[in-house]
């Protein structure tokens, strides 16, 4: 009850009614019998029923810096392993996915392939990097390497180091052989651990890493930003423990991005100008020493390969499905034993490896692929390096074959195109909006024409466009097998066609983009899609009746069609070749099915707009750059528009 109500309103003069309402606050009201808290000073969890034991420790880097590490050990553990997880994303939260005595529940979720763990009796231990959550020390995304971008004494590969050393040293529990492992930004971190790696380190999984973020990961791919990412850099950077939220003001991403025109623009609204690696990606657009010499695959293969590392694709990972291929390319030639380097690729989307594999989207392949995957390659790899086990009888690569649903133990990746000895089949964009292995002959149309209006972008998937995100109500993770019968629908899409298939099609390495356009501004982006076309009637999946599968698609910026590093305005009117790889894919396209190209020029607003006029820097292009271009696709001889397609036998 208030002071004030108990003596009566009518008897407080205002200087008296002021003073009582400021006394508690100024401490001056007499101090009653006070009321002891029920919390003890440190609860001691009663964790003896447990079936493991959970130790919290900050362990000391070289330089001082402390990280917080969870030590999740099953008990009467002995001569155990240790599976480690270093993250950007929280210690804490993957391992308290559920408030259990028992390991495999406390770990279900991110990273984890908590079956393995569980019945491998792993010592599971996860713990912050440097600068997030739990752990001390300054927070860069991606810290470089010691050296030209990182100038300190410390890095993520002495940090994993000095934990590996400390873990060793201190668990007796151990049989002193460490794996790590992780999924995303956790998986770039298993690749920096590859760099000078501890001598106690058998096993590194890189799952669908992060490794190169301008060409085809996570910022850019071929110079285009994924503007949806802006969230991801505001929650990452503005805070430790990423308590600040995006936020914003409409339900459609669509609306959110292209109202605030350019995407400096949408990023100075939310003060993001104090984000280090918001400056650095403004101050970065091209492909300059700042990615070169981030880029993991090139740092890896000017090194020695010294641990057994098994890099894990998604095929349809709408993240980061360029890096995990990339160091395969870089560090197969280093195999010379064969038994340092092994591939596992899947149907699944970013880290549906450790999550039920049996479906993505519409796609339904009749097997739990992710439990295969998980059972007999990943157990074994990790079970011969860190138990001692027998040798696991492991092809090179491990990939499952959409289309045909079927797994494929394989000596080498690519088996055909760029990479192999097997040249790409060039699939050419005809007149009449056709696609045939026939070059174009002389007469008829040059060329087919699409206007690309920037205020009227092409949305990438249908809408409204849901954030970037692993929100349960959303989809984002499966939006790379969305039918694309919308896009190719709409007037400045233009979609080529094959006649129906009357074999198989296999197709198993990177298709290759190989467009000669021409546009009536001085910039442009070009998105090329390859497109399984579904029969128009499929018995037992109605609804994937003329189903358009985006099996490879990618996009291209066009003011670096003469170098990643050098961007140029077009030149009106020019019909120019551009020449690019599309991510890698391991599909049949069943007889029946039919072979699309689509080509676009927005794919919004995952990525920004090109405004299509040049600018010094497109982050900052003001309102009125963006202007409508009229683009031409060319298909005669001479300028011959095709798509290198990947074709094996
Ligand atoms: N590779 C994921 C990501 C990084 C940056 C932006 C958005 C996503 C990840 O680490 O989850």
């Amino acid at each position: 009850m208030s002071i004030t109500r108990s003596l009566g309103s009518s008897a407080l003069t205002p200087a008296l009614r002021l003073a009582l309402t400021l006394a508690p606050a100024a401490g001056l009201m007499a101090q009653g019998p006070g009321l002891p808290s029920e919390m003890p000073a440190e609860f001691k969890e009663a964790s003896g029923s447990w079936d493991h034991t959970r130790r919290e420790v900050m362990i000391p880097m070289r330089d001082g810096v402390k990280l917080k590490t969870i030590i999740l050990i099953p008990k009467g553990a002995k001569d155990a392993p240790i599976l480690l997880t270093r993250t950007p994303y929280s210690a804490a939260v993957q391992t308290s996915h559920a408030a259990s005595a028992h390991l495999g529940p406390v770990l279900q979720g991110y990273d984890n392939v908590t079956d393995l763990i569980v019945e491998g009796g792993y010592i599971r231990v996860i713990q912050d990097i440097r600068g997030k959550y739990g752990s001390e020390g300054d927070y860069v995304m991606n810290r470089p390497l010691r050296g030209p971008l990182n100038p300190s004494e410390v890095d993520h590969s002495t940090d994993t180091w000095d934990t590996i050393d400390w873990l060793v040293k201190h668990l007796p529990e151990s049989n002193g052989r460490v794996g790590i492992l992780g999924i995303s930004y956790d998986g770039f971190l298993p690749l920096m651990a590859l760099v000078d790696p501890h001598p106690a380190l058998k096993a590194v999984v890189p799952m669908n890493p992060m490794v190169d973020g301008w060409r085809g990961d996570d910022w850019f791919h071929h110079g285009a930003f994924r503007a949806q990412n802006l969230s991801y850099i505001y929650e990452q950077q503005a805070t430790r423990g990423n308590d600040l939220k995006w936020w914003t003001d409409v339900f459609d991403d669509y609306d959110l991005f292209l109202r605030a025109g350019s995407t400096g623009a949408l990023a100075a609204s939310r003060g993001m100008e104090q984000l280090g690696f918001w400056r650095k990606i403004t101050e970065h657009p091209a492909y300059d020493a700042f990615w070169q010499q981030q880029a993991m695959d090139k740092v890896l293969a000017s090194r020695p390969l010294r641990v057994p590392t098994l890099l894990v694709h998604s095929l349809y990972d709408a993240e980061d499905i360029y890096g995990a291929l990339a160091v395969w390319k870089a560090l197969k030639p280093k195999d010379t034993t064969g038994d340092r380097l092994f591939l596992a690729m899947g149907p699944w989307s970013h880290g549906g490896e450790i999550g039920e594999g049996s479906s993505l989207g519409p796609l339904k392949f009749g097997q739990d692929t992710a439990l295969q995957f998980r059972r007999e390659v990943l157990k074994p790899f990790l079970d011969q390096h860190l138990k001692g086990a027998a040798k696991a009888d492991l092809p090179p690569v491990s990939a499952f074959e959409t289309g045909t649903n079927t797994w494929r133990k394989l000596p080498a990746w690519p088996v055909a195109g760029e990479g192999s000895a097997v040249r790409g089949t060039p699939f050419y964009l005809e007149a009449g909006l056709k696609v045939s292995t026939t070059a174009p002959k002389a007469g008829g149309a040059s060329y087919e024409a699409y206007v690309s209006d920037p205020a009227k972008p092409v949305p990438f998937r249908a809408r409204p466009i849901q954030p970037v995100g692993y929100d349960p109500a959303h989809t984002w993770s499966q939006w790379l097998t969305d039918d694309q019968r919308e896009a190719s629908g709409r007037p400045d899409v233009l979609a080529f066609v094959s006649e129906p298939l009357k074999e198989p099609l296999r197709i198993a390495g990177e298709p290759v983009a190989n467009l000669v356009a021409s546009t009536t501004g001085t910039d442009a982006d070009w998105v090329v899609k390859v497109i399984d076309v579904y029969p128009d009637e499929v018995a037992g999946q109605p609804q994937m009746g003329g189903y358009q599968l985006m099996v490879s698609a990618d996009i291209f910026r066009g003011r670096y069609r003469e170098g990643w590093d050098s961007p140029k305005a077009l030149k009106p009117d020019e019909p120019l070749t551009y020449r690019f790889a599309l991510p890698a894919a391991n599909h049949v396209f069943l007889p029946g099915h039919r072979v699309m190209v689509q080509v676009q020029s927005t794919w919004f607003p995952l990525y920004e707009r090109n405004p299509q006029t040049f600018v010094p820097n497109i982050f900052f292009a003001n309102p009125g750059d963006y202007r409508k271009a009229t683009q031409r696709v060319w298909h005669t001889p001479g300028r011959a528009s095709f798509v290198e397609l990947p074709v094996a036998k």
